[in-house]
């Protein structure tokens, strides 16, 4: 097997006709030494180890031949033949197969988009922790010990697990609620509205800022929900800031975002922590898809953090990245953005 391989490989003219020639002897499926090992199986016990030592000299034999031929194929005779070398073919790899580039996420792409698109806008941007507190996540936020929101089954609390041993009794666990330095649990945030009230408590107004990140939710994955998502939340707050603002510089944002006016609704909604609330639908795949919350930030919310609501106002919206990104690219079902089959990701 190793003198047929030194032959076949010395034989072999160029780089395609040594490539069939290392799959005949080397290939990982159906190659000659691969049969060999296969038939390894069927060897007495006693004569494995002698027989597993021939097959590995086989095989470097047959690895140093290719190695040999390889170089012979590499240094070319091109010069000598007096062919120019044309730097622009592709490369060949004949054990790695072509090295293909990867590419970034859609989501990554449309975070950096939005990033820029609100930044010509005025909006700074900034980021806040996935690890949140009650304060941060509700309180501040107008969100009262009673809301429904609060709710174990809309949050992703967090808990500390310890085994302890104990002499009489073996291991013990036992799982603690994880709490934060106000004596109240801890949770992944389920808004990025947490950055808001991070922002206003670190700085004065005026207020223009932007974040984008991930948020997380126990909602059940369907076409346009999954678990763990991303918002962009925008937040203005100065002197005479009105809902005209709100509209004009969401309506903006759609426009420079999609490049097209876009069928946009506002319907009235509610949340704690605007008043007024709208919901924000885009038409998408023959229905209106709902993207996001916006409104007036609470008077209540402008006091939790210092702020005069006498001498402020402001507003704020919350939009779901995925849903825009799947508005953008016709993209049917949210889940296909994490399965991560790289056919479907290579088409963005
Ligand atoms: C909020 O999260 C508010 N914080 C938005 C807000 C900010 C309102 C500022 C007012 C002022 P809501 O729960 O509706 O709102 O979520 C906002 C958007 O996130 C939704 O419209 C949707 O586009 C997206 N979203 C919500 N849940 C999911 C999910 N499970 N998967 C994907 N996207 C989701």
């Amino acid at each position: 097997l190793a003198s047929d391989a030194q032959s076949a490989f010395s034989a072999a003219s160029d780089a395609d006709a040594l490539e069939a020639a290392r799959v005949e002897f080397l290939g990982a499926k159906a190659g000659r030494l691969k049969a060999v090992q296969k038939g390894m199986g069927k060897v007495d016990k006693a004569d494995k180890p002698a027989a597993g030592q021939r097959l590995n000299s086989v095989k470097q034999l047959v690895e140093q031949a290719l190695e040999a031929a390889l170089s012979q194929v590499g240094s070319g005779d091109d010069e000598a033949s007096g062919e120019a070398f044309d730097i622009t073919l592709p490369g060949v790899f004949p054990r790695t197969g072509p090295l293909r580039l990867g590419r970034r996420h859609p989501i990554s792409v449309t975070i950096e988009r939005m990033k820029e698109i609100m930044g010509r806008l005025g909006f700074t941007a900034v980021e806040g922790p996935e690890i949140e507190d009650d304060w941060h996540n509700f309180e501040a936020l107008n969100i009262p010990l009673s809301h429904p929101a609060r709710d174990p089954l809309d949050n992703f609390y967090l808990s500390v697990a310890q085994s302890t041993r104990d002499d009489s009794s073996g291991v013990k666990s036992r799982c603690d609620a994880a709490l934060g330095p106000d004596g109240k649990p801890l949770l992944l945030r389920s808004q990025t509205s947490t950055v808001q009230i991070r922002t206003m408590e670190a700085t004065k107004p005026p207020v223009r800022i932007v974040s984008l990140g991930r948020v997380y939710r126990p909602d059940t994955a369907d076409a346009t929900h999954y678990p763990m998502f991303h918002q962009i939340e925008g937040l203005c707050v100065d002197h005479g800031v009105t809902m005209s603002d709100l509209k004009g510089v969401l309506e903006m944002f759609w426009r420079a975002y999609y490049g097209e006016d876009l069928e946009v609704r506002f319907r009235p909604s509610f949340f704690p922590f605007t008043e007024p609330s709208v919901e924000c639908d885009i038409w998408h795949d023959g229905k209106w898809m709902e993207i996001g919350g916006a409104g007036m930030v609470d008077p209540n919310v402008l006091r939790s953090v210092g702020y005069d609501p006498e001498e402020v106002t402001g507003f704020a919206f919350g939009l779901g990245v995925e849903r825009i990104c799947m508005r953008q690219h016709q993209i049917t079902d949210i889940r296909d953005l994490y399965t991560n089959d790289v056919r479907f990701l290579a088409q963005f």
